[in-house]
């Protein structure tokens, strides 16, 4: 009963997800979900990021918590238009969640929407937001094992980030290692090796980005 009951909450998801990507798809709003473990580097990250953009795409993000306004409060510091959805314990974002948000965002304003969610590597995965691309962040402080133990959200992804990478010279992760799992796995994802400390890397995810909304009319 209980797989029954979890099938038709993720079926009522799917169909608000669909709603969700029509709407942006009207305002041509590129909308990325961004995915990771707690503490992997998410908005670390965006915060890079959305400084390397430029002016080439009009931003919005949508912060996603179990509780506190910490990671909004840092995107708003950027003068970037921000929601936080405090899931007050639920360990992942739903699509009604995230159209909830988006009452809060002028969606004809912006061409690229970056939802960070929950910071989880299974629950994530199951929730279709609406995106229309999906990047999953894995840091080099988590260990280089994560493709294969959690196949389902590296499976889903369009790209992979692997972040901290000034790390590498203090560790035994291998980037190869996670190239070989992750092509074996998802063959067509992007994967891209980030420090948001040094900024190494963070202009190739930059262009890219900023390329898919040109592409998307956005
Ligand atoms: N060395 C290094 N540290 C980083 C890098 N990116 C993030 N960090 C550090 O990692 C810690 C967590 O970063 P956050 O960006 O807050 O991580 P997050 O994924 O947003 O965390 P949650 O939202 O809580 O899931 C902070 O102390 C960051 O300074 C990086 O590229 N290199
Ligand atoms: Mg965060």
């Amino acid at each position: 009963m209980k797989i029954i009951v979890a099938k038709k909450i993720l079926k009522a998801n799917d169909q608000l997800a669909e709603e969700n990507r029509a709407r942006f798809n009207q305002a041509n709003v590129l909308v990325v979900n961004l995915l990771g473990s707690p503490g992997c580097g998410k908005t670390t990250l965006l915060e890079a990021l959305l400084a390397k953009l430029d002016g080439r795409a009009a931003p919005a993000v949508i912060e996603g918590d179990l509780a506190s306004s910490i990671d909004a409060e840092r995107i708003e510091k950027l003068g970037v238009p921000v929601v936080q959805i405090n899931t007050d314990g639920a360990c992942h974002l739903d699509a009604t969640m995230v159209a909830a948000a988006c009452a809060e965002i002028d969606l004809d304003k912006i061409d690229l929407l970056i939802i960070e969610n929950v910071g989880n590597l299974v629950c994530t995965a199951g929730f279709d937001l609406g995106e229309h691309l999906r990047i999953v962040i894995l840091s080099v402080s988590e260990g280089d094992d994560k493709v294969p133990k959690y196949p389902t959200i590296f499976h889903k992804s369009d790209a992979l980030v692997v972040t901290k990478t000034d790390l590498l010279p203090y560790s035994n992760f291998s980037v190869d290692r996670v190239i070989t799992d992750m092509n074996r796995l998802a063959p067509k994802a992007r994967i891209l090796q980030i420090s948001a400390l040094t900024g190494e890397g963070v202009e190739t995810l930059a262009d890219w980005l900023a390329n898919q909304c040109r592409r998307d009319g956005g």
